[in-house]
């Protein structure tokens, strides 16, 4: 197994952005602070939906450790931190009346940033839904764009003139189908109507958020989507057909809706019919500017028929290298979604704003350097070929809560012992440390 990276920063333009990233709910400890219920909270104290019910109320108490934390951002070399605001711990109540020491926490953690020399690299909404809000039906709810909107304000008023870049929404695939029509994270639901207007109104949310952000004069504004590879299992026309499906749920409902202003006709075949009234009218919102667009990437799924009705599809085990999520090993698939989402959005800067495998092998962690350099050889493949790819986040800084896996996925650069919660660098972090130096 490897012990070092075969790149340095001089492979790269002057100016690219070495990073990595982690989100609230997952690090910093939702009991701490002030902050209010979120979804995930209950979510996860009902049992059956995570692994030995873990939550993430006190996850890597990067609450009081934020500090330590962000020596280790810097102490590997890295220009920038991705970080999340908890909009529960910023507005316990979801709507009205800010929490004070909330917002201080993100105030000290951006100002911790600055003093360090890392660029803060802003993610508003990666998950915590305060539970008024999911009262009120949360993503089903057309209202949630405007409460969003409000949200951001709040935020950026606050911290928005030391915020490098923004991204209103992480991976509005899994706030939308991933949690209300594969019941996977919360709210944990399984209905088409659900999914479908919670696909619409994150786009909408998205889009409210940005605009609102434009007017108080916010710069760096993107949005950050997951992209997962979509191979037919088999060579039969409804392999390739449902392949096609699944790609364009994934894969092309998002991005498509922000940059053409267009949902996919073969994802509309099965939630047209689900979709809120007037929802063609909002593509003028959703299609709000943005700056750059930032791309998750971590593995391919082989798709083929299943009986039922649509999407009619299922996941098929592939014979490729796994990670501890059972993700496959598939670094071409980075390099075709940079090559994709450039052509989908002629000119518009690229960032890989994830990328990571969960592993545990300890004390090399080998095959962590050996998947983040089989990743960082596709960016460059793409980039030598024209993509604008202007920087790459690794996800994680540190081992963290896995939603509904707990904690025994480990995607960090740096170990958490989740008893004493203690830091410790792996291999990787010092690889990566001696590649960017
Ligand atoms: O941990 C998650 C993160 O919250 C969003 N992107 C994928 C990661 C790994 O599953």
């Amino acid at each position: 197994m490897p012990e070092r990276f075969t790149f340095t920063r001089a492979d790269f333009p002057d100016g690219f952005v070495w990073g990595a990233a982690t989100s609230a709910y997952q690090i910093e400890g939702s009991s701490f602070g002030g902050a209010g219920p979120s979804h995930w909270d209950t979510f996860a104290t009902t049992p059956g939906n995570v692994v030995r019910g873990e939550d993430g109320r006190v996850a890597c108490d990067h609450f009081h450790r934020w500090e330590e934390d962000l020596d280790f951002v810097r102490g590997a070399g890295l220009d920038a931190y991705r970080f999340s605001t908890s909009w529960a711990r910023v507005i316990p109540e979801g709507r009205g009346a800010p929490n004070a020491d909330g917002l201080a926490f993100y105030d000290r953690l951006v100002d911790g940033m600055c003093a360090r020399g890392l660029q803060p690299w802003l993610t508003l909404y990666h998950w915590e839904l305060p539970s008024p809000l999911a009262d009120l039906g949360g993503w089903r709810n057309r209202d949630i764009a405007y409460w969003f909107a409000d949200y951001a304000e709040v935020v950026m008023r606050t911290l928005g003139d030391r915020i490098y870049a923004t991204a209103p929404i992480n991976e509005p695939w899994c706030v939308a189908w991933l949690s209300h029509f594969l019941g996977q994270h919360a709210p944990g639901l399984r209905d088409i109507r659900a999914a479908a207007r919670a696909m619409h109104h994150v786009l909408l949310a998205h889009g409210r958020a940005t605009q609102a952000m434009h007017a108080l004069g916010c710069t760096g504004l993107g949005a950050v989507m997951n992209f997962e590879h979509a191979e037919p299992a088999d060579a039969s026309a409804e392999a390739a057909d449902r392949a096609r499906t699944y790609d364009a749920i994934y894969n092309r409902w998002f991005v498509e809706a922000v940059t053409r202003g267009a949902y996919p006709a073969e994802a509309l075949a099965g939630l047209e019919p689900h979709l809120p009234a007037g929802w063609e009218k909002d593509f003028a919102t959703i299609t709000a500017p943005v700056n750059w667009l930032g791309i998750n990437y971590y593995t391919r799924k082989l798709i083929g028929p299943a009986p039922g009705p649509w999407p009619a599809l299922e996941e098929v085990d592939g014979p490729l290298e796994k990670t501890d999520m059972g993700w496959e090993i598939y670094p071409d698939g980075l390099h075709g979604f940079l090559r994709r989402v450039a052509d989908t959005a002629p000119g518009l800067p690229l960032f890989v704003t994830e990328n990571g495998m969960a592993t545990d092998v300890s004390p090399d962690d080998g095959p962590r350097i050996a998947y983040l350099e089989d990743h960082v050889a596709a960016v460059r493949r793409a980039m030598a070929e024209g993509v604008p790819l202007r920087g790459y986040f690794v996800w994680s800084l540190l081992d963290n809560y896995e939603w509904a896996l707990g904690y025994e996925k480990r995607f960090g650069l740096v170990h958490v012992d989740f008893d004493s919660l203690a830091r410790t660098p792996k291999a990787s972090w010092h690889a990566l440390r001696a590649a960017l130096a």
